[in-house]
This record gives structure tokens, sequence and C-alpha cells, in this order.
């Protein structure tokens, strides 16, 4: 059992899980103790396949820097959204995903109730203050009843839970460092993003938030 951090509430499980909504649930905390050895990895990535600010299809350039690692890395520039096999700064494979992330992000997900969940794709977000991340759709995987587990690490942020129209007035939700956070089922394409990030020093990470994605794309 993984040692349980702040508060429990009354939709929370024995295990210091808080069910969300139907298809989300959060651990809080729950990668606390791994966050160095993450920390470790995630630079590791970075070293072949920097973090970098992507052009969306609109001409924007995005506040959320982002590299990624596993089979598939997610791309946007002028001609859209998309996952690729290489990092088109390089031509190379996308680094490797560590069997340490994979591992958290697949026993996360059984915990949630979705067993047999092997991402193909980890998306490394990196914020520093001011940084967000307008609402949207995670729509781009070929097969979205696989979930979507995050990690968040470093500063705080303000995640926006939204509905199924961009309208949809969103929760609320503080994700904090060593937070696991997993979408499927029928909250799987809720709009969702983050609030432009406070100003802050993490003893980790000093001014910044940093979140993985793993998803089944392929
Ligand atoms: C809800 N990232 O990379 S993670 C993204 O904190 C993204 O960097 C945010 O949204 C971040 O696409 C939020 C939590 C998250 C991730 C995927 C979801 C929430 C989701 C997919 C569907 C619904
Ligand atoms: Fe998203």
């Amino acid at each position: 059992m993984m040692p349980v951090s702040g508060q429990l509430f009354d939709n929370a499980d024995p295990d210091g899980s808080e069910r969300i909504g139907e298809g989300t649930v959060l651990f809080r905390g729950r990668l606390a103790d791994r966050a160095e050895e993450i920390i470790d990895a995630i630079r590791q990535i970075a070293e072949p396949s920097p973090f970098r600010h992507l052009i969306t299809p609109g001409g924007h350039r995005m506040s959320v820097s982002m590299t990624s690692c596993g089979e598939l890395g997610w791309m946007s520039d002028r001609k859209g959204y998309r996952y690729t096999s290489t990092d088109p700064r390089n031509n190379q494979p996308w680094p490797a995903m560590p069997s340490l992330l994979a591992d958290l992000a697949t026993a996360a997900a059984a915990d949630a109730g979705f067993d047999h969940y092997r991402p193909d794709a980890c998306l490394i977000n990196r914020y520093r203050p001011g940084t967000k991340l307008s609402l949207h759709q995670d729509k781009d995987e070929r097969d979205p009843s696989h979930p979507v587990v995050s990690f968040s690490l470093g500063l705080p942020a303000t995640f926006l839970w939204g509905g199924f129209k961009r309208s949809d007035k969103p929760q609320r939700l503080l994700l904090e460092h060593g937070d696991i956070l997993v979408f499927g089922g029928p909250d799987r394409l809720r709009y969702h993003g983050i609030l432009p990030l406070p100003d802050g020093e993490h003893p980790l990470l000093g001014a910044q938030r940093i979140n993985l994605t793993f998803r089944k794309a392929g």
C-alpha cells in the first residue's frame, strides 16, 4: 500500500484514492517518494528530445513546453495535431518509456479499475509561472476507450475539469506534487485545462511544474 498524504474525504477509499467522477480517480501524493527517480528519468529523456514550445494549427506558440517518450510522441504544427514515431527535431525515435514510469501508470490505472493498461505514449508538459493550458479535449488517440493517466510534479496548479461542451462551467481541482489522476470511461472526452501557474519555488523542481500524461495512442 502506498503512503497516503493529505486529508481523506467522504468519497475516499481506504487506499487514499478519491473518486472525482464516474471514470476519474485522484491518488493524492502517491508519487511523492518516487519523485527524484522520476525527475531523473525526465532529465534523461530531455537530453535527446528537449522540451520545446509547439505551434498550434492556428499558428499560436503554446505556452506549455513539451517532449515525449514511448513508441509515439504527440506533435503539433501548422498541419495539425498528431502522434509520430520519431521526434521531428532530430528524426530519431522518441526516447523509450522507462519501465519505472510505465509500471507506475499501469498500477494506478488498475487501482482505478482499468486492467491491462499499457501506455505507448507519454507526453511531458513543463509549466513555468504564467504558463497555462486552455480548455481542450484529448481526442488524437485512436481508441479513447483507453484511460489517460497523469502524474503531477513540482509546483501546484489548478486543474479545470469541464464537461462535454467547451462552454460547460468547469470544476476546479488543485493538483499537487506527487498526485496521480486517472481519467477513463465516460470522463475521457471531457474538456479540461490548467489555469496560469502561480509563482513559487519547489524544493525539487524550482519554479516549475511538470506533468506526464500516459496514453494508449496507437
Ligand atoms: C481529462 N495535461 O497533456 S493532466 C494534456 O496538467 C493535459 O498538463 C494537463 O491536459 C496537465 O493533454 C492535465 C490531466 C488530464 C489529462 C488528460 C485528460 C486530464 C484529462 C484526458 C481526458 C480528460
Ligand atoms: Fe489534455
